[in-house]
């Protein structure tokens, strides 16, 4: 079940049409000044709701060999003939590394008071582990007092997949143990030195995507495609890298640093909203989350997890290590994983196969189902108890033509957007804790193996030039901001 879903939800075909769900947007006045989060506007946020876009390293740094950098897994994938749609690599991607401050401005330009991004390790640590390198941590030192000159608050990710190549090479990367020991190393190194201006740190980026992707199908960095046994050997090596980086930040950082992870959680939505259906979808994100969500927020495996033949290897001692108490839970929300119906079955319940005709976005995972950014926070908030939660990635790509007018008329991701954070709304207003949204992405930017075929920014960015040019949904998310509403 596992191992297929990934496969079929990236990569399976969809015929027919691609017919795009009506908006249900506001009838709010475009001018509604009354409405300024006001209490009786249907589609307002929380007053200290945090807005916010989000990057990563590889996708938007290039600078590959300033300042000592080191090489990463993606370098090398990257590099390899085949791998990338259209035979690019991150080596100057935005080149964010030369151009950060111009990037600042573009976010306050959308009114956005934090910003996600990530750290690359092989900038800190070029071999991985061993001396530091502390002016590839410099620019880190840049940015952030940039981000502090404009009143943007940081939210830093300590690993998006730009795992140092030397890991790799030496012990086969999150295959080892040793990695996840390396991890929590470089982690409480950088929570030392930047947590006087970073305070909510993110550990790992999306487990399931570089176990599933890099590790099964081989369609990430590193490019393996392991046994179940093997990936999920991986999956728990991950995870133990989340629990030692917890405790080495908590160790290192400033007192208050607020720790979490940031995760793409199999994410169920019950088909019709009867109560034995939203049972039925809370026991499904359970087991489909076992190995990592599951065993991080309740310290245990389920026991279906364990009765598989090829589980992982653990003692009880990473199990604790696993489920080191966290401050906040980071959710990636992009689709509905799965509509989920109650049944008389063994596991309680039946996830309803997708129709061919299921509208998605420019890529064929990128279903329509703006409901899943309600299900997922309150998933959280109902399974696990979950206190803090942040949407640290929501958004889609789109073909986005430049217009004879020189403008980007995404008419297409406006309604996606829209659609999503009513659904958002709909979550905060029947008080789930979610304090903020961070908006994928900031910018176009290198979209892993489908290279820069794929946009998922708010700003296009010509990359033979660099020019970044807000496109329309870029006004609507500053109209958003503004009115801390969904418009
Ligand atoms: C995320 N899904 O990946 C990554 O964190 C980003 O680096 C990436 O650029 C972005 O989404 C857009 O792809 C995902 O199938 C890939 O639900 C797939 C899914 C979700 C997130």
């Amino acid at each position: 079940m596992w191992s297929n879903q990934f496969s079929r939800r990236h990569f399976g075909r969809i015929a027919g049409s691609a017919a795009l769900a009506l908006s249900t947007g506001s009838v709010k006045p475009a001018d509604a000044q009354s409405s300024l989060g006001g209490q009786n506007s249907r589609a307002a946020f929380p007053a200290d709701f945090r807005w916010g876009t989000a990057t990563s390293s590889y996708q938007i740094e290039g600078a590959v060999d300033e300042d000592g950098r080191g090489p990463s897994i993606w370098d090398r994938f990257a590099h390899t003939p085949g791998k990338i749609a259209d035979h690019s690599t991150g080596d100057v991607a935005d080149d964010h590394f030369h151009r950060y401050k111009d990037d600042v401005q573009l976010m306050k330009a959308l009114g956005t008071k934090t910003y996600r991004f990530s750290i690359a390790w092989p900038r800190v640590f070029p071999e991985g582990s061993g001396p530091p390198n502390p002016k590839g941590l410099d620019f880190y030192n840049r940015l952030l007092d940039e981000l502090a000159a404009n009143d943007i608050e940081p939210f830093a990710t300590l690993y998006h997949w730009d795992l140092p190549q030397a890991l790799q090479d030496r012990f086969g990367g999150w295959m080892s143990r040793d990695t996840a020991k390396a991890f929590a190393d470089y982690s409480g190194y950088v929570a030392e030195r930047l947590s006087d201006r970073v305070k909510h740190i993110f550990t790992i980026n999306e487990c399931s995507r570089l176990v599933h992707l890099g590790h099964g199908l081989g369609l990430d960095a590193p490019g393996l495609q392991l046994s179940q046994a093997g990936q999920n050997q991986v999956r728990h090596h991950v995870a133990l890298g989340h629990g030692l980086a917890v405790q080495a930040i908590r160790a290192h950082a400033r007192p208050g640093t607020k720790i979490g992870l940031a995760e793409n959680m199999v994410n169920c939505i019950p088909a019709i909203e009867t109560p034995a259906n939203i049972r039925a979808a809370e026991i499904a994100v359970r087991e489909l989350n076992a190995g990592y969500l599951t065993a991080i927020l309740e310290g245990k495996f389920t026991e279906n997890y364990l009765a598989q033949a090829d589980a992982p290897k653990y003692t009880a001692e990473d199990l604790r290590i696993i489920s080191s108490p966290i401050d906040f839970v980071g959710l990636n929300v992009y689709t509905p994983d799965h509509y989920v119906i109650a049944a008389d079955n063994a596991p309680g319940y039946t996830l309803a196969p997708f129709p061919a005709s299921f509208p998605h976005m420019d890529a064929p995972w990128l279903r329509v189902g703006p409901e899943a950014l309600y299900w997922a926070p309150r998933h959280a908030a109902k399974i696990w108890g979950v206190k803090s939660i942040y949407i640290t990635e929501n958004g889609t790509s789109s073909t986005d033509q430049v217009a004879a007018d020189g403008q980007i008329y995404d008419v297409d991701r406006v309604m996606y957007l829209r659609n999503y954070l009513l659904q958002l709304q709909r979550a905060t207003s029947e008080g789930v804790p979610v304090a903020g949204y961070f908006l994928w992405s900031l910018i176009d930017n290198f979209e892993w193996m489908d290279g820069y075929q794929k946009r998922f920014g708010l700003y296009h960015v010509d990359f033979n030039t660099q020019r970044r040019t807000p496109k329309l949904s870029a006004s609507f998310y500053r109209e958003v901001i503004r009115q801390n509403a969904v418009v």
